[in-house]
């Protein structure tokens, strides 16, 4: 047991986006990313005896501060333009499945024009067949970064661990560009709502399986915001494949203020926690007030989504390993799609982090 319940900011808004199926290697699969996690994550926090605080509709701050107007009006507009016709009714689905993606190796430097069809204008945000914008998707979204403004919020005000069941995930979401099942960077919320709040330098500890694009570049040139991740290597073959390679330190002033830890498939506790807690001391070392912690379980060993080995206990250490840091945290659901062992993960790691 805990030594002190935690605070756990939920929204039933959350549920509201179902990701139905991915379009992934030309095959529709059923998606990962559902609904039944937030319940699955909230019977198993709620039987811990964790305090069940639920959100409520936050100022759009903190979500300025991480991206760009253009992202959030195309999110919150999408699943009308698309409902509006023709094409809804034409193929009989209810999701924007962005179609062209236009690159500089479509427009070629010619005068590009915003696509009116709005599954066409889905590809200058997504970077990804397998993030379907619905109905109901911009409400979770939001309400999933709003628990991380309130659960930071907590954190402001004085508590030392917060947790935000936030979902959908956002550590994939760039700061004009949604993919990996996330649309809006909770994590990265987070921080900047710790940031307003008077924190001077914000560490951000991503152990989720898959490194954290978003969030790597919402803050890769910025020295207040240091972004460390351990992850199954991209150079196997992994999401997010383009990045979260070693030699990314940051740029300018955020010269640095990067670090992937990228790991073999296969890993296990030995290897995943030797990591985390290299990202623990780094982040002390660089003196870091505050601590968000991108808490994705996807490295669990019966997870769908990654080849990393990870066990419940090993998650419950890399709480201890955080824990010991002593900063003032707000840890962020990220990815987790086993739901028999889902809730179980992540309350083994707040268990872990409030222990410590
Ligand atoms: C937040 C997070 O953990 N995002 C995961 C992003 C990785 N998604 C890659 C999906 C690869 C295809 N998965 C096939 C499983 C069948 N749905
Ligand atoms: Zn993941």
């Amino acid at each position: 047991m805990s030594q002190y319940a935690v605070p756990v900011v939920w929204s039933p808004e959350t549920r509201r986006h179902d990701p139905r199926h991915e379009v992934w290697v030309g095959v529709a699969t059923e998606g990962t990313e559902t609904a039944a996690r937030v319940d699955a994550i909230l019977e198993a926090l709620r039987t811990e005896g964790h305090d069940l605080v639920e959100s409520r509709p936050q100022p759009d701050d903190a979500l300025l501060a991480v991206h760009e107007p253009e992202l959030l009006e195309f999110l919150r507009s999408a699943a009308a333009r698309w409902a509006a016709g023709p094409y809804r009714d034409l193929v009989g689905q209810e999701r924007v499945v962005p179609y062209l993606f236009p690159t500089p190796a479509m427009t070629a430097g010619m005068p590009a024009r915003p696509a009116v069809a709005v599954h066409a204008d889905a590809g200058r945000f997504a970077y990804d067949t397998m993030t379907l914008v619905g109905p109901g998707t911009w409400e979770a979204a939001r309400a999933a970064a709003d628990c991380a403004v309130l659960a930071a919020g907590l954190v402001a005000g004085g508590a030392p661990l917060a947790y935000a069941l936030s979902r959908p995930p956002g550590h994939h979401a760039t700061p004009a560009g949604f993919g990996g099942s996330c649309y809006l960077n909770n994590a990265a919320v987070a921080a900047a709502t710790l940031r307003a709040s008077g924190a001077q330098r914000v560490g951000i500890v991503d152990i989720d399986a898959h490194q954290g694009n978003g969030t790597a570049a919402i803050f890769y040139e910025r020295a207040d915001m240091l972004y460390g991740s351990v992850h199954v290597d991209p150079a196997a073959g992994w999401f997010p494949h383009v990045v979260g390679y070693a030699a990314e330190t940051g740029v300018g002033a955020g010269e640095g203020a990067t670090r992937n830890l990228p790991l073999p498939e296969g890993s296990g506790d030995e290897q995943w926690l030797a990591a985390v807690a290299e990202l623990a001391e780094w982040v002390t070392a660089a003196g870091c007030d505050h601590l968000v912690v991108s808490l994705g379980v996807d490295a669990a060993a019966d997870d769908p989504e990654s080849p990393l080995q990870v066990s419940a206990d090993g998650y419950r250490e890399a709480g201890r390993l955080l824990g010991e840091t002593a900063l003032p945290a707000v840890a962020v659901q990220e990815g987790g799609y086993h739901l028999p062992t889902l809730g179980g993960l992540v309350a083994a790691y707040l268990d872990g982090h409030a222990s410590a």
